[in-house]
């Protein structure tokens, strides 16, 4: 458990549970809330007293005694499509005084369950940034003023880009590390003791099974990324906090690394400081990178680029909107293969329609890519998931066309936790492809197998 903080506070931001159960999986290392932590420290540098509560791993019950022993005025807490029930849950169980304000990334779609929630509480959902309005909500006297009511006690508020409370430029949102205790997050393994920075909000790309893609984003279709100072500034409040405890940045956006002139912004960057980094790139990006940029990249300390790659099947990918062939993917693994950068693939098994002779492929791919890295003696992981199905996604929309309220429901896949462990990703709710639920199973346990050999 973390909090921060044990004085009474005004408002305590809660980064809701994902299960049912409490998790007792100690391998699965949970990344801090920085968006929560946005919030926290610009709630704090307006005089509020402000504690945030990590529940990702709790139940509801433990969540809700830990809301009510603290009896704030207010509960913040972030939500998500795979979660929006216990959400709901946990709105009505504790004291009916607190007024509760929920945001997060997929709100814009399940605001209208949250309004539905069988209490007297005072629920207000925002759907956008929540660093501005927040501090705002509290002790306003006419939330009228904010946003829009739906019934009794239920407001909403869209922080668009035309909104007062839109960070329009996002360099200047500060984070305070005290509301990250995680940090740094040590792998032992790898030998790397990491703190986090988000550098961007939105996305460029297109991505079908994401909240955030460019063609489904409604409130913050303006694409925000920081300066290179705010950032430069970011790592150097780092290496003051933590010195030597801290070897690696991971960067947690897909932006940071969009086109060429950001890798050279990257370079800049980190050449300034002593440090271990990596980041997440879409395959995209690395188009118009050429070696030596990217032997640049890997001079400056990124050892590891992260890479949704998804899928093995050019119809999927396709589908997806994801890659133009897996030959480019090929193509472009290999260069950074070459130049010594390491490679996390991420992949997912059970997209809409697809067939398991699709999944073949991505097994084949993987099994290609994992040769290729080891015969040029490089790094390369694979980490994949069992396809969950998100509000606010193009693959939504097409599987339920004009059925925005249709509930999904969310279930815990207790036997692939028992098979891969990593518990916090195994949950999905429904089966849309053409392949049965073992099949899934065994081609998730079968790459991650891979991970294991050298060469098959
Ligand atoms: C980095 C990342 C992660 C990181 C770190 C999360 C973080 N930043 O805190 C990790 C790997 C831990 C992660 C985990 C998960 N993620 Co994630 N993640 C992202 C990613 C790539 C960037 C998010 C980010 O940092 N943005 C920058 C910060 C500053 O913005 P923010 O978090 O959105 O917060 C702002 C607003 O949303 C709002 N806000 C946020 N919380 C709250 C709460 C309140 C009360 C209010 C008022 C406002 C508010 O204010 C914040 C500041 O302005 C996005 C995709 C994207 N490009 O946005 C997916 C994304 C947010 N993740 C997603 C999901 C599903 C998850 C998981 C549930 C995955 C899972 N286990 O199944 C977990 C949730 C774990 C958790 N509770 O943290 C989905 C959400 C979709 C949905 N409809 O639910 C996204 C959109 C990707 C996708 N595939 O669609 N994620
Ligand atoms: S690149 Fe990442 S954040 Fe952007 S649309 Fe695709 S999955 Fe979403």
């Amino acid at each position: 458990m973390t909090k921060i903080g044990r004085c009474r506070v005004d408002i305590l931001l809660i980064n809701s549970p994902i299960f049912q159960n409490q998790s007792e999986d100690d391998d699965d290392n949970v990344i801090p809330s920085l968006g929560l932590a946005y919030i926290a420290s610009s709630l704090e540098a307006k005089g509020n007293k402000c504690e945030i509560y990590n529940a990702i791993k709790f139940d509801c019950d433990t969540t809700v005694d830990y809301i009510n022993s603290k009896s704030p005025k207010y509960v913040g807490m972030n939500v998500f499509s795979i979660n929006y029930e216990l959400v709901c849950k946990i709105i009505e169980s504790i004291n009916p005084n607190i007024t509760v304000i929920v945001g997060g990334p997929g709100i814009a779609s399940l605001y209208k369950f949250i309004h539905e929630v069988q209490t007297s509480n005072i629920v207000i959902t925002i759907s956008g940034d929540g660093e501005k309005i927040v501090p705002e909500i509290l002790g306003c006297q006419n939330l009228l003023k904010l946003g829009i009511k739906i019934s009794e006690n239920r407001f909403h508020i869209i922080v668009d880009k035309d909104s007062q409370y839109f960070v329009k430029d996002i360099s200047e949102s500060h984070i305070d590390r005290k509301f990250l205790p995680e940090e740094p997050l040590k792998h032992n393994k790898k030998g790397i003791n990491e703190a986090f920075l988000v550098s961007s909000r939105g996305c460029v790309h297109a991505c079908a099974f994401c909240t955030a893609s460019r063609k489904q984003n409604p409130y913050s279709l303006k694409i925000r990324s920081r300066s290179q100072e705010s950032i430069i500034s970011e790592i150097n409040d780092i290496v003051k906090k933590y010195g030597s405890d801290v070897n690696c940045i991971r960067v947690l956006d897909d932006l940071f690394l969009r086109n060429k002139t950001s890798f050279h912004e990257a370079i800049d960057i980190f050449d300034k400081f002593k440090l271990k980094w990596r980041a997440m790139v879409h395959v995209n990006a690395l188009m118009n990178v050429n070696e030596e940029i990217l032997k640049n990249l890997k001079q400056c300390g990124c050892f590891e680029l992260e890479m949704g790659i998804e899928s093995g099947s050019d119809r999927v990918l396709k589908m997806i909107n994801k890659h133009k062939s897996k030959q480019r993917i090929i193509e472009k693994l290999t260069l950074l293969f070459e130049t010594g950068i390491q490679v996390k693939a991420y992949f997912i098994f059970g997209f809409p329609d697809e067939t398991i002779e699709e999944m073949e492929e991505t097994y084949k791919l993987c099994i290609l890519l994992n040769n290729l890295a080891k015969n040029l003696g490089c790094g390369f992981s694979i980490s994949a998931f069992k396809f969950r199905l998100y509000y606010g996604t193009e693959l939504f929309n097409n599987l339920f066309a004009g059925k925005s309220d249709y509930r999904l429901e969310n279930k815990f896949d207790a036997n692939l936790s028992d098979r891969i462990g990593r518990s916090q990703f195994n949950f999905w709710n429904g089966n849309y492809s053409n392949a049965e639920d073992d099949d899934i199973n065994n081609y998730i346990e079968k790459v991650l197998a891979l991970n294991h050999k050298d060469v098959t």
